[in-house]
């Protein structure tokens, strides 16, 4: 059984649990599920080396777990699961991803209403039964309904931070078969965007049957669609799809173009050959003479793009949003680099709702070759996370303030800022007294709770907070979660210019569900001048693997390092905030 099968079944009994009414072995067991989940050796390798002790030495994972792991491994069941399973025969899976919906309010449902599945959800809903249950009420049920066509919309996609993973493990395993001269995997992903439809890899072999045969037999395919010599397709257990094709060496850069996408890219480009009077498909870039086809490019992207008159285009700009104009013209922006981050400004630690301590953040973000981070704890009207309120917050600075003191005794170069992601009220004001505030590096604010205001009023809530003099970087600005809820109905465009008119920085939120500012927002941002961070808003050390998704996004909105506040040294970065101000 794979890790990621485990972690999935004790994240689902964590849910039971919670249903049960267990105070606090829920959050044992989704503790455990996320160890297990970011885990780097498979579980069942650990087990053959080392036993249930090497299960148990997992941190976040205790010896009651370790045993449920261990039958598991053992038997590809587990008994408890199963009779929590039986207890309650319902899609937990889909109806936890309804907005609004947690374990508890799930289980009412079922008892009261035999709600199992998200069509019986629906069915209930249209009907006005739901809103007679005590704890929902109209809104709810119109929030229900809400939800249930958003998903509908969303179709099957997966998210790319989730499923990444998984897709640099089967890349890893097909580029170590010795047929396989070169692999890289096109479409969507290769241009990051943050959902994928499918997964289209290409490869270079001259002997691919053996590539396609082990292909087709990896353990986690769930279903052979295809199988031939020159393209293979499968789906994976988790319902992604994925095609492998074999493409000629003097036509890879051709193939590599017109399956990286997007559509749209590939059809401007295609009209410009034309233009040119060439021809441009997927085996290579050919001038038409006298009825005769000549090749003129192919085997690489570069000698394409150049062939017709281009500047090299990366692959995140290709949406045809108008980089191939600023290719002609030689104007491309270049765009910030998948290293050129030097601190994380959003993270949430074990003082709030996060799983570890400053000083593991610390050792995970040097490793990470990061100078800084910032503490941002959740604050106290976000009860259920544990959020500071002003004393804690008081007794933090203190903490941090030794923290640093003992990094510069050590000459550790390495800075811990001291901030809190602040809740933006209903109407507007901070969560937090001014003086506490005052004593902070800098001032992060976001919006937690009461999301579903008028467009007027969430705009007007949020520009409030922007004008703030206290505030610096609003967090992860539109609320969105991907495949889950939509922003909340906001004038984007006027918090922009909110934002560049206070001097307010925006975050570009890293985390794979949120990616907010999207893209095509960022790149507004920049245009108006205003500032941007990008920020992993890890809860666990681990998350800081995310900020790579938060950087695609930047560059699909054609950032530059610039752009981007924590680019820069500690020092530099608190400069250009408004804080800088304050102090003079
Ligand atoms: P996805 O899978 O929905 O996340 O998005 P893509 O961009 O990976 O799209 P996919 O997998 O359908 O096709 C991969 C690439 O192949 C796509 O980005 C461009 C190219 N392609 C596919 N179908 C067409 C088409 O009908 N016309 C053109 N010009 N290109 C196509
Ligand atoms: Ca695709
Ligand atoms: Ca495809
Ligand atoms: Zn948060």
């Amino acid at each position: 059984m794979e890790n990621k099968e485990i972690a999935k079944i004790l994240s689902e009994i964590s849910v039971y649990l919670e249903m049960e009414g267990e105070m606090f072995k829920p959050r044992v067991y989704e503790k455990a599920a996320l160890a297990i989940e970011l885990l780097d050796k498979p579980l069942k390798d650990i087990y053959k080396t080392q036993g249930l002790k090497g299960i148990e030495n997992i941190e976040g994972v205790g010896l009651s777990i370790a045993e449920k792991i261990e039958e598991l491994l053992k038997t590809g069941e587990l008994k408890y699961y199963k009779q929590l399973k039986k207890k309650y025969p319902i899609d937990l899976e889909n109806l936890l991803r309804i907005e609004g919906l947690g374990p508890k309010l799930i289980k009412k449902l079922y008892e009261k209403l035999k709600i199992k599945n998200i069509a019986d959800l629906e069915k209930a809903a249209q009907e006005g039964k739901i809103r007679k249950i005590e704890g929902f009420g109209e809104k709810t049920e119109q929030n229900i309904l809400k939800s249930i066509e958003f998903l509908k919309q969303s179709g099957n996609r997966f998210i790319l931070g989730f499923v990444w993973p998984e897709i640099e493990n089967i890349i890893s395993q097909l580029s170590h078969l010795k047929e396989v001269k070169k692999i890289i995997a096109a479409g969507s992903i290769r241009r990051m965007k943050e959902t994928i439809g499918d997964l289209d890899i290409l490869i270079i072999s001259n002997n691919p049957m053996p590539v396609m045969d082990y292909f087709v037999s990896m353990p986690n395919v769930f279903q052979i669609i295809a199988h031939g010599e020159t393209k293979s397709a499968i789906r994976l257990k988790n319902g992604l799809d994925v095609d492998l094709r074999v493409v000629a060496e003097e036509s890879f850069g051709a193939a590599l173009n017109y399956f990286t996408g997007s559509k749209n890219h590939g059809i401007h480009l295609r009209e410009i050959a034309m233009k040119k009077n060439y021809k441009l498909n997927e085996y290579g870039l050919f001038k038409i003479k006298n009825n005769k086809e000549i090749k003129i490019a192919g085997k690489t992207e570069k000698e394409i793009y150049q062939a017709l008159g281009l500047d090299y285009i990366e692959p995140e700009m290709r949406e045809d949003w108008g980089e191939i104009e600023l290719a002609q013209n030689h104007q491309l922006p270049k765009l910030i680099g998948y290293n050129d981050l030097k601190g994380d400004l959003q993270i949430q630690t074990n003082w709030s709702d996060g799983s570890n301590s400053i000083e593991e953040y610390i050792d995970a973000a040097l490793k990470n070759n990061l100078e800084y981070i910032a503490i941002t704890d959740h604050t106290k009207s976000l009860a259920m996370t544990g959020g500071c309120d002003e004393k804690k917050l008081l007794k933090q600075i203190k903490e941090i303030d030794k923290i640093n003191q003992k990094l510069e005794k050590e000459k550790i170069n390495f800075k811990v800022l001291k901030s809190a992601e602040v809740n933006i009220l209903k109407d507007g004001s901070l969560d937090i007294d001014k003086k506490v505030l005052a004593q902070l590096d800098f001032v992060a604010a976001a919006v937690h709770s009461h999301f579903n205001m008028t467009r007027k009023e969430m705009t007007e809530r949020i520009c409030k907070a922007i004008r703030n003099p206290l505030v610096d970087i609003i967090f992860h600005p539109t609320g969105r979660l991907i495949l889950k809820r939509p922003p909340y109905d906001l004038d984007v465009d006027k918090i922009i210019n909110e934002a560049k008119n206070n001097n307010t920085c925006l975050e570009i939120d890293a985390f794979p569900d949120r990616l907010d500012l999207k893209d095509e927002h960022i790149k507004k941002a920049i245009e108006k001048g205003v500032k941007l961070s990008i920020d992993s808003d890890s809860h666990s050390i681990n998350h800081l693997n995310y900020l790579k998704f938060g950087i695609a996004q930047a560059r699909r909105g054609w950032v530059t390092k610039n752009d981007i506040i924590n680019t820069k040294p500690w020092p530099e970065m608190l400069k250009q905030l408004k804080v800088n101000q304050r102090k003079k």
